[in-house]
């Protein structure tokens, strides 16, 4: 079997040349049509509006960025089919059959604590629209497998920077959406739900962390985390949390779900490092998903540091015992 190192960044110079990611244009036509959307593609891209709406699977207009992982991206079928979304069931298929019942349109996103511009906002005065980004990414989970997507967002720098924290902020804190209703799996404590996660602030100004709307060119669909989740590449799959309803500035370090639950196996960090194993399985390698079917095997890799970021977010860490501070 065959693998590449550290192809992530190292292999990427300037060559990589902005372009519009209509790759497939039948498929986002059709996704437009079934989304209700009035999307012209082609010659008329240019009168076309970006989606105002989050619905999900419509298309959505990004730029090619510099920030992508060389190695095959995973189907979007797998992406779509193999998920990791508690709050409705623990197997991989329950996000895909599930999550459809949850509505996210319209959708408030509460902004609180150490900012100068908290309030109620709609994921349009959040995100940015005519700066989507693509930016595939490598999602490594925990469970030491991992799938190479291409995601559609803005930086999460970006949407700090409209809120303006307050020099008292020190970490930012994420909620999930919690719904009885439209949510299988809250009928079981498998988490304190709702699912909760932070960073430092340094960390989420990191140019890395992307507030995420999309994958493959459209709107995320509901099982992805829609209207709006977070990609954290560096960090386990776990800290990259869904549907996001709550955004809060602290100048202390926030709970989080999986640390909640189980602190001896989850840090507040959790950065992807081969030389921490978890206490009940080896990080040091791991399971390339996505290739045909749905979470077909496409290789085996050695997992990289800092899932390859080293060179973006080593500073982050400088000083501190990462076997400590896991
Ligand atoms: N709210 C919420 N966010 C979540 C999870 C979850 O269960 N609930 N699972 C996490 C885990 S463990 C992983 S690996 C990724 C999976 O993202 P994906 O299904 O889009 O690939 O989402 C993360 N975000
Ligand atoms: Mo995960």
């Amino acid at each position: 079997m065959e693998y590449k190192r550290n192809r992530t960044w190292s292999a990427l110079g300037d060559e990589v040349t902005p372009e519009p990611i209509f790759r497939d244009r039948r498929r986002i036509i059709a996704a437009a049509g079934a989304a209700g959307v009035g999307l012209i593609a082609g010659a008329g891209a240019a009168h076309a509006a970006p989606t105002a709406r989050p619905v999900p699977g419509a298309a959505l207009k990004a730029t090619a960025s510099k920030y992508k992982v060389a190695d095959p991206v995973a189907s979007e079928e797998a992406a779509t089919s193999y998920n990791n979304f508690y709050e409705f069931g623990t197997n991989k298929s329950d996000p895909v059959r599930y999550a459809g019942l949850m509505k996210v349109d319209p959708w408030t996103v509460t902004v609180e604590g150490e900012c100068e511009k908290p309030g109620a906002y709609a994921v349009t005065d959040l995100v940015d629209y005519g700066k989507l980004e693509e930016r595939i990414y490598r999602l490594r989970c925990v469970e030491a497998w991992s799938m190479v997507i291409p995601w559609v967002g803005v930086p999460m720098a970006s949407v700090i920077d409209k809120l303006k924290p307050t020099s008292k902020a020190k970490y930012v804190a994420f909620e999930t959406h919690l719904d009885r209703t439209s949510m299988p799996g809250v009928r079981f404590p498998v988490l304190d739900w709702p699912y909760v996660e932070g960073l430092r602030l340094d960390e989420a100004m990191n140019e890395l962390t992307l507030m995420t709307v999309g994958l493959y060119g459209k709107a995320l669909p509901q099982q992805n985390g829609a209207p709006l989740r977070l990609i954290v590449p560096w960090k386990y799959g776990f800290k990259s949390i869904k549907s996001v309803v709550k955004i809060r500035f602290t100048d202390t370090q926030p709970p989080t779900s999986w640390n909640l639950s189980n602190a001896r196996e989850y840090g507040f960090y959790s950065n992807v490092n081969p030389e921490v194993d978890h206490p009940r399985w080896s990080q040091a390698s791991e399971r390339v998903l996505g290739g045909g079917g749905l979470s077909g095997l496409i290789s085996r890799r050695k997992t990289d540091m800092f899932n390859g970021y080293t060179k973006q977010v080593e500073k982050l860490y400088a000083g501190m015992d990462l076997a400590k501070d896991y």
